[in-house]
């Protein structure tokens, strides 16, 4: 017994000895004590754009946090989970300085609000040119599971994430509305003549896929669309996403209700997507990158996936995504809102709350 519990410790102090040696990474603090930062832009090494949910859109210029907020960001809802969400670039933002914002945008007079998306031109410390692009129907009245992802397809178009609403989950199964759906238009609000939908009567032609919950991660690898969405109590999912499909919320899930109540007995059913992957206790995914960078070789080939609870990112290469292997990094931070690779292959993280940071992940040696 004596030699049994002398291998454990042992074991336990090699263990902690590789560890330390092997951590490859050190982190950079680029902004401090900001507001709930949500989504990232990365311009370049030097310049990186952010959202605050509490309504503001900020820059890192030169590697410095701006003390100046852009100006012109439409009025948004801040509660709950609503406010000022997801930034990306146009793919020609080198020439055209256009960005789009989604955001939890209140209805006039109302008590109600929606998920929208704004194009924009970035005209040094101000937007100019905006034009609404998308408004998600019907609107709702919580403050919670807008999705607001976007990423663009390799066609120029633009993909968002809209969520379930949390109240309107049944919503996920029909198409007549953009409740857990993942939308695709073209940048100028249009629709593509080749979305799955448009040519049926009774849906909505924006919609793309369908039965989502709250997808909060979405990248294109090769024209490959990865997504990640939260589950209910477990049944956090990976999704492969693919046009006209649905994902099956809320009819088959691997989670419970809060309440600890069975929201469905079906995990499976014929005609219904299964994720690649999923997670039990949830791991609540907040944003995804892929990493393919030439700083940490060792990751290449990588999803990146940030997550809130208990806090860190999974890395996934992306041969083993149908496998259950993933390397847990950076669980010294507390919860990870977003997460983008910069062209030299650093890393950007956000790190959630009133008192969040902009985190640069570089080599440590
Ligand atoms: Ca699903």
């Amino acid at each position: 017994m004596n030699k049994k519990i002398s291998i454990f410790a042992f074991t336990i102090l090699f263990t902690l000895h590789a560890s330390a040696a092997s951590v490859i990474y050190k982190y950079q603090n680029l902004a401090e004590n900001i507001s709930h930062p949500w989504g990232i832009a990365v311009i370049d090494e030097n310049n990186i754009l952010f959202t605050e949910l509490t309504g503001a859109l900020r820059i890192i210029e030169d590697g410095v946090l701006s003390p100046e907020i852009i100006s012109g960001v439409p009025d948004v809802l801040f509660a709950g989970q609503a406010g000022l969400s997801d930034i990306v670039l146009d793919p020609n933002f080198a020439t055209n300085r256009r960005l789009y914002l989604s955001f939890s945008s209140p209805d006039k007079y109302e008590k109600t609000n929606t998920l929208e998306v704004i194009s924009a031109k970035l005209d040094s410390k101000k937007l100019i040119e905006i034009k609404t692009i998308f408004k998600a129907a019907p609107s709702r009245d919580t403050a919670a599971h807008y999705g607001a992802r976007m990423a663009f397809l390799k066609d120029g178009t633009l993909l968002i994430t809209s969520g379930d609403g949390f109240n309107y989950r049944e919503q996920a199964q029909y198409l007549d509305n953009h409740f857990g759906k993942i939308i695709r238009i073209n940048t100028d609000g249009s629709i593509p003549g080749d979305n799955p939908f448009i040519n049926d009567d009774d849906a909505l032609s924006e919609i793309w896929s369908y039965g989502h919950r709250n997808p909060q991660g979405i990248v294109v690898i090769e024209g490959v669309v990865y997504e990640n969405e939260h589950g209910p109590m477990g049944g956090d999912e990976l999704n492969i996403v693919q046009p006209s499909k649905n994902y099956g919320w809320p009819a088959i899930t691997y989670g419970k209700d809060y309440s600890g109540a069975t929201i469905s007995p079906f995990t499976k059913k014929d005609g219904l997507e299964q994720p690649i992957k999923y997670w039990i206790p949830s791991i609540a995914p907040s944003g995804m990158a892929f990493y393919n960078g030439s700083m940490f070789p060792e990751w290449k080939n990588s999803l990146l996936i940030s997550a809130l609870v208990p806090g860190d990112v999974r890395r996934i290469q992306i041969e083993d995504t149908l496998s259950n292997k993933e390397e847990i990094l950076f669980s010294d931070l507390g919860r990870v809102r977003d997460i983008e690779v910069s062209p030299d292959g650093s890393l950007i993280l956000a790190t959630d709350g009133p008192n969040g940071k902009l985190i640069r992940v570089i080599r440590r040696n």
